[in-house]
């Protein structure tokens, strides 16, 4: 392009410039680089910089003629372009995944608001009122009661948008959305639920007082105390944004698969910047990205604290967000300031503003908001060019421009909102920058102590109230008064029709799931019959048992099988050819094992969940499978099955979660048992998952030792959850260990309810003329050793009736449940299920399991006589089966021994015997306890 008309060049120009700009392209091309290079090394400084600035205004008015002429696409087009040649050239770009710390949307797009800004602002006002009202009012009432009053007044506008214009109730049906609300936020939803009419001043009264007659507000969101109201536990940080993903997931899986019509359901998730630490918040944002989740928006409230103080006082959390979010694949929007900035922005034609927000850190932001604007003047405006920018606002003004925050500007709000919903082709997230403790009195308002304020002391109330433009006298302030307008009030109104428009109240939970038919013993009747002598694994029957559940033709289709990447350990390969990997995108390659039977399938309509190595992203899945029945009406039923060490023992927060929702479903904890998986060693020899699984309430844990055990747990479970819609999932245990699988014994009605009660009796010894009896207890792959060890005893003339204990929480339950009763009801005592079984029998007991002894104890204290109780406690080692059962003293010796101990202490047999058996079975006296080892 020849400039040479162009005057401020023609300076420079009279050196030896015209080879470097004005020759034509063929011209150049004729001049070596070296000629070039060496043109412009000649220059002096001045005119180097004159160059450059010449080359700047060269090419950005050729941008300028582009983007006036085509428009932005070809803007974008030619950058590219550009990128493109210079990195052919070896030209290695920044790469660029922050932008400048201002809005994303600028105002020429905003668009007009579609609602009453006026009455948005106020409602939000007066959610901020009555939740500080209500929880000061509990703290008084009762203190150290706790409740977070900072964390929703930061939040308030953006809950507006979203309530007001966006969040989809149940009554939209598939088109409903899925909330996640920041857990410790709840107090602002109550207080907005008592505007809208669906809470009363009383159910405020009773904010974290459950226990109060009448049942009272739980204090974050828990559907298993609230199961009408709350739909998804968040509080603990980071599950709820995990969990939003998997459940954004699962809606494609479901329409994929055809068990849903395709629908416009959105799930949000509002989440705090500090929640952003936890690994499980931003763990999963590829799958995201990857799995082109357009239906997901998160929302960061970044109010720039976590509890303690500033997230990042010493830069910009959101920029950082920015930066993380965008690599991972996430279409990125932020709401950082609001419309009184972009009069300042606008005025700012030197770039100075933009270039002050770069050094601005977030602790510096955060003085700002709580000091408002002389701090502002003399901090932030700290140029010359920045002074001027200023220099005719009042301090008063410049306060309201330390409050003018993106996350409190509804317009700003809608704007990123509206583009969020209309994305295609990728989650999106909304970093707004908000106040924590937005109008709530200078004590807590952007104050390091916000989070922790339980009580608004009178001056804060007041000075709060005059804030929040309350119309209460000081009298109905200093009462704590609640401020209703009152149901025909225009703000009431308004709210109420903005939710009857957008399908209901939310949060709202509505169970939708009709009950299903679940299969019959039919289905189960081989694992029934044993398996006639060949060794098969508990594992190697389950598998069966899926497979045959997923030809099922009533159930088959709502069989959701999880795996975290373990399908082969677990032998799980054929799954993968017949009914497939779930896959968005189908199969874009020809897999190495085409043609073979098992070979690798990816499909659009697969079943599987092949979740890769993420047992909390798995996990996520089972919850949004096992939680589908209520969401979506339809009862898909998990069937996750995990390395069994890495359960509850990786992911515990996550099984008490999905407690909590009520999911249903099935936990199979595979290669388990402390001494029953060989070679793996300390990490991997799961002793411990079943004393975990105690811990939560509505899990029903079993530790099957046979394949018709398991059944029986299966089918019955099955019709619990599904068929009668209990709320309980499972958890149960399964060994890599083969044996043979012996048929049910009978009377196989007595037989199934002692394997759901947790205890029944395998074997009878028939020992002909036996000197001494004992009772041995076994669960899982142990339960042959047990069997060993009566054989073994039967030698020294001691007959051993041999009993499966599949589970220890079920017998621990109803123990204590019984006790319970004896102690309010002495008038009519009861005996528990354990000790009706045994109390008829004769000899000590002596229990055996492969986890810790803890288990089996759970039962001692409940009988007529002592536990003996046998497990592994202490750290596992890589070792034969056999090896560690010796090491763990669960084998069948080690089990003959404390038997023949047992009779010592009862006095039934004499010491030199019990030594000489010692001796005859083998057993170290001397070594020192596993446990300690
Ligand atoms: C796993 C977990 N750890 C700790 C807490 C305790 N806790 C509750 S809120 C909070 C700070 C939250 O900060 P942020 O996410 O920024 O939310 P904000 O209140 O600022 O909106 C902490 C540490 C928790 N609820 N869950
Ligand atoms: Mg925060």
């Amino acid at each position: 392009m020849k400039l040479g008309h162009q005057d401020p060049t023609t300076e420079v120009r009279g050196l030896c410039l015209d080879p470097l700009i004005y020759n034509s392209k063929e011209e150049r091309t004729m001049i070596s680089d070296l000629d070039l290079i060496q043109a412009r090394n000649q220059l002096s400084a001045p005119e180097q910089v004159a160059l450059e600035d010449l080359e700047n205004q060269e090419w950005l008015e050729s941008l300028e003629y582009v983007l006036r002429s085509a428009g932005k696409d070809r803007v974008g087009g030619l950058l590219e372009l550009l990128e493109r040649y210079a990195l052919r050239q070896g030209v290695r770009l920044p790469h660029r995944l922050q932008t400048p710390y201002i809005n994303t949307i600028p105002r020429e797009q905003e668009g007009a608001y579609p609602g009453n800004l006026e009455l948005e602002r106020r409602i939000a006002q007066l959610v901020r009122w009555n939740l500080a009202v209500m929880v000061t009012r509990a703290n008084k009432h009762a203190d150290g009661i706790g409740g977070h009053i900072a964390t929703y007044a930061s939040t308030a506008e953006i809950m507006e948008v979203g309530f007001n214009h966006f969040f989809r109730g149940p009554e939209a049906g598939l088109d409903r959305d899925m909330v996640f609300f920041q857990g410790h936020g709840a107090p602002g939803i109550y207080a907005r639920a008592f505007l809208e009419g669906r809470l009363s001043e009383d159910d405020l009264e009773r904010f974290r007082r459950e226990l109060a007659p009448g049942g009272g507000l739980s204090s974050y969101p828990h559907p298993w105390l609230m199961p009408h109201f709350w739909e998804f536990p968040t509080v603990s940080m980071g599950l709820g944004p995990i969990q939003a993903i998997y459940q954004a997931r699962f809606i494609r899986y479901l329409e994929n698969r055809g068990l849903k019509p395709k629908s416009s359901s959105k799930v949000w998730a509002i989440l705090g910047d500090g929640e952003t630490d936890e690994p499980e918040t931003v763990g999963a944002l590829r799958l995201a990205a990857r799995e082109e989740l357009d239906n997901l928006v998160f929302i960061v409230n970044a109010n720039l604290q976590r509890l303690d103080g500033p997230v990042r006082g010493n830069s910009k959390i959101i920029q950082e967000l920015e930066r993380f979010f965008r690599g991972a694949g996430w279409n990125v929007i932020k709401v950082v300031w609001g419309s009184r900035w972009d009069d300042l922005l606008a005025r700012d034609q030197e770039g100075a503003l933009i270039e002050r927000f770069e050094r601005l850190t977030d602790g510096e932001s955060q003085r700002y908001a709580a000091y408002g604007g002389a701090e502002l003047r003399k901090r932030f405006f700290d140029t010359p060019a920045l002074k001027k920018l200023v220099e005719d606002l009042s301090d008063e003004e410049l306060t309201e421009l330390t409050l003018d925050r993106g996350g409190h500007d509804l317009k700003k709000l809608y704007a990123a909102f509206k583009a969020a919903s209309e994305h295609v082709g990728s989650p999106t997230v909304i970093l707004a920058r908000s106040i924590k403790g937005y109008g709530l009195g200078p004590t807590t308002q952007a104050k390091n102590v916000a989070h922790q304020i339980k009580k608004l002391g009178e001056e804060d109330l007041l000075e709060s109230r005059s804030f929040l433009q309350i119309p209460l006298s000081d009298e109905q302030v200093r009462a704590l008064s609640y401020y209703h307008p009152g149901p025909e009030s225009p703000e009431v109104r308004y709210l109420k029709e903005r939710r009857a428009a957008l399908g209901g109240s939310i949060p709202q939970r509505k169970v939708r799931a009709q009950a299903l038919e679940t299969p019959g013993s039919e289905l189960f009747e081989e694992f029934y019959k044993g398996s006639e002598g060949r060794e098969i694994s508990t594992t190697m029957a389950f598998v069966r048992m899926l497979t045959k559940l997923l030809r099922d033709p009533k159930v088959g289709k709502y069989i959701v099988p999880i795996v975290p990447d373990e399908a082969r350990t677990f032998g799980m390969e054929a799954l993968i050819s017949s009914v497939g990997i779930y896959s968005p995108q189908g199969q874009l390659y020809e897999p190495v094992d085409a043609g073979t039977l098992t070979a690798y399938k990816e499909s659009k309509s697969g079943q599987l969940l092949e979740e890769g190595i993420t047992e909390a992203g798995a996990m996520s899945s089972f919850i949004a499978a096992g939680t589908a029945y209520a969401h979506w009406g339809i009862p898909t039923i998990p069937f996750y099955i995990f390395y069994s060490m890495f359960g509850q023992q990786r992911v515990g927060d996550l099984f008490w979660a999905a407690g909590d929702q009520r999911t249903r479903g099935f936990l199979l904890g595979a290669t388990a048992g402390r001494t029953t998986l060989q070679g793996e060693g300390l990490q991997h020899n799961d002793g411990n998952s079943h004393v975990l699984a105690l811990t939560v309430p509505n899990l029903e844990a079993y530790d099957p030792a046979y394949a018709y055990e398991l059944a029986v747990i299966v089918e019955d479970g099955l019709k619990r959850m599904f068929a009668k819609g209990e709320d309980i999932f499972y958890y149960i245990t399964l060994m890599n260990e083969n044996y043979p699988q012996p048929p049910m014994p009978e009377p196989r009605e007595q037989v199934r309810e002692g394997i759901l009660k947790g205890l029944y009796l395998f074997q009878r010894s028939d020992l002909k003329r036996p000197k001494l009896r004992v009772q041995l207890l076994g669960s899982g792959a142990i339960l042959n050793e047990a069997l060993k060890a009566a054989q073994l005893l039967a030698e020294f003339g001691v007959a051993a009736d041999v009993w499966s204990a599949p589970s220890y929480k079920r017998l621990y339950l109803d123990a204590i449940e019984t006790a319970r009763h004896n102690r309010l009801h002495p008038e009519a005592p009861r005996k528990p299920y354990v000790r009706q079984v045994l109390e008829e029998t004769e000899g000590p007991i002596i229990a055996a399991t492969d986890y810790l002894k803890a288990l089996p104890e759970l039962i001692a204290g409940h009988l007529d006589r002592p536990v003996h109780s046998l497990g592994t406690d202490g750290f596992g080692r890589s070792e034969t089966r056999e090896a560690l059962r010796d090491f763990f003293e669960v084998d069948a010796k080690h089990i003959a021994q404390a038997a023949l101990a047992a009779l010592h202490q009862e006095g039934k047999l004499e010491l030199k015997n019990l030594q000489a058996a010692i001796r005859k079975l083998g057993v170290d006296t001397d070594r020192e306890a596993p446990h300690l080892r």
